[in-house]
């Protein structure tokens, strides 16, 4: 048995050379506003992996507010793929990237999202060097659009309601998320409650409610949430309350449950399944650890008949970009995706941001990630 696959990708020398992780903070056109936090910048860490045969590859990894969204901040992750992660690749021959996986997991315990951004640069590198994109790397393209939703998190609806008819209007989101839990239930039924009445048969909602409500106020407030016809409600309850959301699952007159912060890795994916807390999965590289991950948590939850949402933490279309290639070759993608992150940002990082048209977000084509640098945006954004 050869060690290796006939067509020998390591000729080409696709041994990792360099990585290095910069930290850049991208001001957002509006104040985005979550139970746990607010934001006016995305703060990101950028991989740029180099090959010894000159390829390089690029990833990302987006937080929302600091450590506050999950545990990992930028400035945490930026020491740890330096002191950590980085060393435990160099030489190491990108087009062995489940067995590099197998080494950051040795190199540092969880740090799902630094991680990620590693993988994605190496899978960018490798779909260069061969010139294919990710997605065949992944098994093949099923899709290469997907309907996309776009999030209102300023918390005044009136600016809410004008800003979903804008993007009505210009045909690029029809299914709205609205940010729930930074105020009281009553103040936010009220607010979805005008712009559903606003938005009434020419758009569908979602709520996330990240975790701020406990059951009782779950039990109490969905049912109003739902008479809206709202599509779904993503994380109602802490993470850790899978036995709470069961509950509220089993409960009449509910929307069907969107399982987010419960889901970081394969095993809480199948505790999600084995307690039956969620009709569906929000799919994350910054939680799943990357591509491969990301992969892994879909079979399980498509196993248990757990629909597959394309989730985001408002990532550039760096990011947006690497969860399209994971999204594209899926075999199935229920729930379609929010990648409308590009748009929130004042300016992208990439030279060609991604396409929106017809309320899909199109899969960036060409080799590797199908995105490159704006080595100028990246500069003007880079935290000195
Ligand atoms: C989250 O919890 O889903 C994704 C879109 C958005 O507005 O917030 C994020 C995080
Ligand atoms: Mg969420």
């Amino acid at each position: 048995m050869p060690d290796s696959i006939p067509f020998d990708v390591a000729a080409r020398d696709v041994a990792i050379r360099a990585i290095g992780a910069t930290i850049v903070d991208v001001p957002t056109v509006r104040r985005h506003k979550l139970a746990q936090t607010a934001v006016s910048a995305q703060s990101y860490v950028i991989v740029r992996v180099r090959l010894a045969n000159g390829a390089e590859g690029i990833g990302e990894a987006a937080t929302l507010g600091g450590p506050r969204w999950s545990e990992e901040s930028v400035e945490a992750m930026k020491a740890n793929i330096d002191a950590y992660l980085a060393p435990a690749l160099l030489g190491h021959p990108a087009d062995r990237i489940a067995q590099a996986r197998c080494r950051l997991d040795a190199a540092a315990k969880r740090n799902n999202a630094a991680k990620a951004a590693i993988e994605s640069a190496l899978f960018d590198a490798l779909g260069q060097t061969l010139g294919i994109p990710v997605a065949v790397l992944l098994g093949g393209i099923v899709r290469d659009r997907f309907p996309v939703l776009w999030t209102l998190a300023s918390g005044d609806a009136g600016q809410e309601i004008e800003e979903a008819e804008q993007k009505l209007e210009a045909r690029e989101h029809r299914v709205f998320k609205v940010k729930l839990g930074a105020h009281a239930p009553e103040v936010d039924l009220a607010r979805m409650q005008r712009i559903a009445a606003a938005l009434d048969g020419r758009a569908e909602l979602i709520a996330d409610i990240n975790q701020a409500w406990d059951e009782p106020t779950a039990r109490r407030w969905l049912p109003a949430l739902h008479a809206l016809g709202l599509r779904l409600a993503e994380q109602p309850l802490p993470a850790w309350n899978l036995a709470g959301m069961a509950r509220l699952r089993g409960q009449a007159g509910m929307p069907p449950l969107l399982a987010d912060e419960s889901v970081f890795d394969p095993h809480d994916m199948l505790a999600v399944a084995q307690a039956g807390a969620a009709d569906a999965v929000s799919l994350k590289l910054v939680k799943h650890g990357g591509l491969l991950g990301l992969q892994r948590i879909a079979a399980v939850a498509d196993a248990a008949g757990i629909g597959l949402y394309g989730g985001c933490l408002l990532e550039s279309s760096v990011g947006a970009a690497a969860h399209l290639h994971a999204f594209a070759a899926l075999p199935v993608l229920e729930w379609g995706c929010e990648h409308f992150g590009p748009r929130i940002l004042t300016a992208d990082l990439v030279e060609t941001p991604l396409r929106y048209e017809d309320f899909n977000v199109l899969l960036p084509s060409g080799p590797g990630l199908g995105v490159r640098l704006d080595e100028a945006a990246f500069t003007r954004f880079a935290r000195t």
